[in-house]
């Protein structure tokens, strides 16, 4: 019963309306939906918040029980179907306070204050602790992690950055439509799951940019290691989400088998890491770094940071640039492959940006607007994060009520991107929604907000434009009709099945 909960069209419908902030749709469509707020004129406190006052094990427990915590992401919508806009829950032991409008996001993301805190995942703050390890920047807190924050972004995610990683990113990008082509030659098109290309290609786009360096994953030969660290990075995952609520006390003396898998999954993870971490450090000694020197080899001839901790915060990019880019280009190429006129306008973009520009990728880049819409809205029907959370700094009200500070509240991103108060027609993947005029506040919100936003987003945007407009350019993407597919929570969310799809070379196309 729970999985058809986010396939029925409406399925978010008819929560009670009396309490909705007000809303502003795209393009006007969702907001007349909205009633006028009765928000009363004094905020209510915090203890009259919405939920069920149950002791968090006990939910704890129920989820296990409705199929364990791969519904989390369904579970969540049914509890803003229950109890309105915000309702207030304990898992395990953490206790928060869930929100899914962008207005009260907005109110949230205003109180995050200087030094902005989310949930620290704890099974992977316990591994750093059982090895020693120093954090890296996506676990540390205050201070530290903003002045070491402050010098990756300068690194990483500045747009300064863009014209040193787009050659590295398209020549990866290039490798992956070459080998399609040789795929396709044998039948006339290239069939199958693509998952496990899309890993690979994924990791051999991040450690390009990371390092300056090919791994040569997109050929026919793949070394075993890294074959073995793509397997490390999403076992990792799978492992952390049914550790997610235990206390960290209870983790590290734990003994337990889940336990177990997660330490040797990142154990091999920061293996393979130190291998290209410190191969990179040899080639820039030798003085001999050819060709691009990629953010690893910048961070360390710059000298700011102690070498440890470049360490820690490569090897969070190097896992965390794998599952989450990869995942998303599949549902992005599902959702073209299952509206032909989109993927025809997007082709016509891209074909006229490239005639426009003569082949100048950054320049085509700027002259593909419908395409950057189009990861946004493959991201918002398909997070990679369930929720955004901060504890908030000082005082907040949310949807009238007083939220005091140091609370934990999660934005749901994925109820919110099928809420149809918020998004008209949710379930159409229609990406010229982003493109008309007006503001669209705290809508787009797939690679998180302000200073704590994800760090690989640069990356990752390029990565997964140039990849798109590669393809674009060279085939048509195709699918078998029919195959429903849900999403499944694995602590990031992922497809609940394998994804079918079909690359055509274009006529005429080099
Ligand atoms: C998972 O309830 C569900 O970019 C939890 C809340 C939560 C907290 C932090 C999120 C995590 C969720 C999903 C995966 C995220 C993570 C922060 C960074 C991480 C979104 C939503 C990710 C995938 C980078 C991972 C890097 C790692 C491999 C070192």
């Amino acid at each position: 019963m729970l999985a058809r909960v986010a396939t029925e069209p409406g399925a978010l419908r008819g929560w009670p309306r009396a309490a909705a902030a007000p809303r502003r749709g795209l393009c006007g469509a969702a907001a007349a939906a909205a009633a006028p707020p009765a928000v009363p004129a004094a905020p209510r406190p915090f203890g009259q918040v919405p939920g069920e006052r149950r002791p968090g094990w006990l939910n704890l427990l129920r989820l296990w029980r409705e199929g364990g915590l791969s519904n989390l992401h369904l579970i969540m919508a049914r509890q803003f179907r229950r109890f309105g806009p915000i309702y207030r829950e304990k898992l395990g032991v953490y206790d928060s306070v869930n929100i899914i409008s962008p207005g009260d996001a907005a109110a949230l993301f205003r109180a995050e204050g200087a030094l902005p805190e989310r949930f620290s995942v704890p099974p992977w703050v316990a591994y750093r602790d059982l090895r020693n390890k120093p954090y890296g920047v996506l676990l540390k807190s205050g201070e530290a992690w903003r002045s070491e924050r402050l010098l990756l972004n300068k690194e990483a995610l500045a747009p300064e950055l863009v014209p040193g990683f787009v050659p590295l990113l398209s020549a990866v990008g290039q490798d992956f439509v070459r080998r399609a082509q040789a795929q396709a030659r044998h039948s006339g098109a290239w069939t199958g799951d693509f998952s496990h290309e899309l890993f690979r290609f994924a990791l051999e786009s991040v450690c390009h940019v990371l390092y300056g360096t090919r791994l040569g994953l997109l050929q026919d030969f793949v070394q075993p290691e890294a074959q073995r660290f793509i397997e490390a990075v999403s076992r990792m995952f799978h492992t952390t989400a049914p550790l997610l609520h235990l206390p960290p006390a209870l983790l590290r003396r734990s003994h337990g088998r889940t336990w177990r898998e997660h330490v040797q999954a990142w154990d091999v993870i920061f293996g393979q890491a130190d291998r290209c971490i410190q191969s990179t450090c040899r080639e820039l000694r030798r003085g001999g770094a050819r060709g691009p020197r990629g953010i690893l080899g910048n961070l360390v001839e710059r000298q700011r940071l102690p070498l440890e901790h470049i360490r820690a915060s490569v090897t969070e990019m190097m896992a965390g640039g794998v599952d989450t880019t990869s995942m998303t280009l599949q549902w992005a190429l599902l959702e073209l492959a299952r509206a032909p006129r989109v993927q025809e306008q997007l082709r016509a973009e891209v074909l006229a940006a490239k005639r426009e520009a003569g082949g100048d990728r950054e320049r085509m880049l700027r002259g593909t607007r419908l395409l950057r819409a189009a990861i946004k809205e493959t991201l918002r029907l398909h997070p990679v994060a369930v929720t955004l959370q901060r504890y908030t700094a000082h005082e907040v009200i949310l949807q009238g009520y007083r939220i005091p500070p140091g609370t934990l509240v999660q934005v749901a991103l994925f109820a919110m991107g099928r809420d149809p108060a918020v998004f008209a027609e949710p379930e159409r993947f229609r990406p010229q929604r982003w493109l008309c005029a007006g503001p669209r506040p705290f809508l787009g919100l797939g690679f998180g907000f302000g200073p704590r936003q994800c760090l690989g987003r640069r990356i990752a945007e390029l990565e997964m434009q140039l990849f798109l407009m590669h393809v674009l350019e060279n085939f048509k993407v195709e699918t078998e009709r029919g195959a429903e597919i849900g999403t499944k929570f694995d602590l990031i969310l992922v497809p609940d099945r394998p994804i079918q799809l079909t690359l055509r070379p274009l006529e005429g196309a080099e």
